[in-house]
């Protein structure tokens, strides 16, 4: 089965007003949950992205416990702070789901980071959507099939796409091989911020 249906690619969905809103947004919830290193289940070894949350819930990964959805901060202990209303206004106009997401996983792209081609099954809900958010350096991205062996499309996203995973494409395979350095002025600091929303419980909320 092929990971493409399901799967659509709004370039330059966020204007740059309304990107520059989400930055600030998004500084103050690194302020209350410092971006951390997560680790990998067993092996212990650090990703090279960078991590915190907003929302209800956050995805979390460490060698201990695994991959796992929790109402913590792993540092603090303090619970995520709320999610920005912005983000609840991205999902509703995009997502077409009844159901507002819970979590929102804020990923921290330096120059030379990347993320190896993995599926998102840690969630209960996978009949909901996950909604994608890039800001700040483009990034080559690449998604297949439902079996790592698929072939891959890849496509370069920009500061302002937006990515909705439905149907099919919700549980294909995927990941980040590269950020291109320098093309984006939106942060200062360089390099890419992404943002995804989700549902994780398949009942409340
Ligand atoms: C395709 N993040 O956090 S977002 C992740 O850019 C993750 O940080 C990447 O993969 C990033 O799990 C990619 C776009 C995305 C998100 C979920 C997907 C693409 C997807 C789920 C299924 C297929
Ligand atoms: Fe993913």
């Amino acid at each position: 089965m092929s990971g493409r249906e399901g799967f659509r690619h709004l370039p330059g969905y966020l204007s740059p007003a309304r990107q520059g809103e989400l930055l600030g947004h998004l500084r103050a919830v690194i302020a209350e949950a410092p971006l951390y290193v997560p680790t990998m289940p067993r092996t212990g070894k650090p990703f090279s992205v960078r991590m915190t949350n907003c929302g209800p819930l956050g995805w979390v990964s460490d060698k201990a416990g695994g991959y796992r959805y929790q109402a913590e901060h792993p540092g603090t202990g303090r619970p995520w702070p709320a999610m920005p209303a912005l983000l609840l206004e991205v999902w509703r106009e995009v997502a077409a789901y009844p159901r507002p997401p819970e979590a929102c996983l804020v990923n921290s792209y330096s120059a030379g980071a990347k993320m190896g081609s993995h599926r998102d099954e840690d969630e209960e809900d996978t009949r909901a959507p996950v909604v994608s958010i890039s800001l700040g350096d483009d990034a080559t991205f690449h998604v297949g099939g439902l079996q790592r062996t698929s072939a891959k499309r890849r496509l370069v996203l920009r500061s302002g796409d937006v990515v909705v995973l439905a149907g099919a494409a919700r549980m294909a395979y995927h990941g980040i091989d590269r950020i291109h350095a320098g093309t984006s002025d939106l942060l200062p600091e360089g390099g890419r911020l992404n943002l995804t929303l989700r549902r994780v419980s398949a009942k409340s909320g």
